[in-house]
């Protein structure tokens, strides 16, 4: 490194270093961006530093003060592994926040008593008919309260979220919950779980089957919002069961390019660090 002669405290040099330094950050926030965006590259990503040094030498020259390529290079291969950092971070910045719309196991309901026809639940209103919740009896023990979706009116109900949930582009939707079958031999009812224009299906069980964990999961289109929904069909007051509802939606998190930036500074400042002390160890 004897050709490296560059004074330190010279204010042109040094804001020379900082623009070039800027330049690469800059450019190499733009790489590990794309990188980021359509999967790692090893060619971006690990590009192996040694063969920088076999790239040709040259000196630029400011005035009476002179820095050798060999030391933009060694910018550049410190870059390198700056692009890893910043895709990695990017990676984190890209993990999903999951965030939980709603959870019931209709446990607290009614002081935590069985009713027919009841309509006062904490998440829901009954409409279009009646539920009850436990009936007349503790069918399936050990699951504290659940919902008979045919209440006793003679017309099974539809439980409609109080909230209404908004999706965007991308969201992640995952929704569980338990149905059995009616437990009281009569036959194959159904009930119909929906969530606005995003998720509308069917389930018909036989009478004997226990609490069954249902779980769909699907990525929303467009943005919309929606109520979740447990409808009932039939008229005979004797309905399948339902049980431990959840709903969540995984946000994707872009990366901001605010964060990129940050690093990039954060990347410009330890350059120009370990460049002053590499000339410090030399002098
Ligand atoms: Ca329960
Ligand atoms: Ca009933
Ligand atoms: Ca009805
Ligand atoms: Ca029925």
């Amino acid at each position: 490194m004897i050709s490296l002669n560059i004074y330190v405290y010279d204010i042109l040099i040094v804001q020379s270093v900082i623009f070039i330094d800027a330049c690469f950050g800059f450019i190499d926030a733009c790489f590990g961006f794309i990188d980021a965006c359509f999967g790692f590259s090893d060619r971006t990503l690990f590009a192996p530093p040694h063969k920088i040094v076999l790239l040709p030498k040259k000196t630029l020259s400011s005035g009476r003060n002179t820095m050798s390529t060999v030391n933009l290079l060694a910018e550049i291969s410190i870059i390198t592994v700056l692009r890893t950092v910043i895709a990695l971070s990017l990676v984190v910045n890209a993990q999903a926040a999951t965030i939980t719309l709603l959870e019931e196991n209709f446990n607290t309901e009614n002081n935590g008593s069985g009713v027919l026809n009841y309509g006062s639940f904490t998440n829901f209103d009954a409409t279009y008919g009646t539920v009850d919740i436990n009936g007349y009896s503790d069918f399936l023990p050990g699951n504290g309260l659940y919902v008979d979706a045919e209440g006793s009116t003679s017309n099974a109900g539809k439980l409609s979220s109080k909230s209404t949930f908004v999706f965007g582009s991308g969201d992640l939707v995952n929704l569980l919950f338990k149905l059995a079958g009616d437990q009281r031999n009569n036959g194959n009812n159904s009930v119909i779980v929906s969530l606005g224009s995003l998720f509308n299906e069917s389930f018909i069980l036989p009478s004997t089957q226990g609490f069954t964990t249902f779980t769909r999961s699907f990525t929303v289109a467009s943005d919309t919002s929606a109520k979740l929904a447990f409808e009932g069909v039939g008229g005979d007051n004797i309905g399948l069961l339902i049980d431990d509802v959840s709903l969540t939606k995984s946000v994707p998190q872009p990366p901001s390019l605010i964060g990129i930036l940050g690093l990039g500074g954060f990347g410009v400042t330890s350059l120009r660090k370990r460049k002053q002390e590499k000339v410090a160890v030399k002098v």
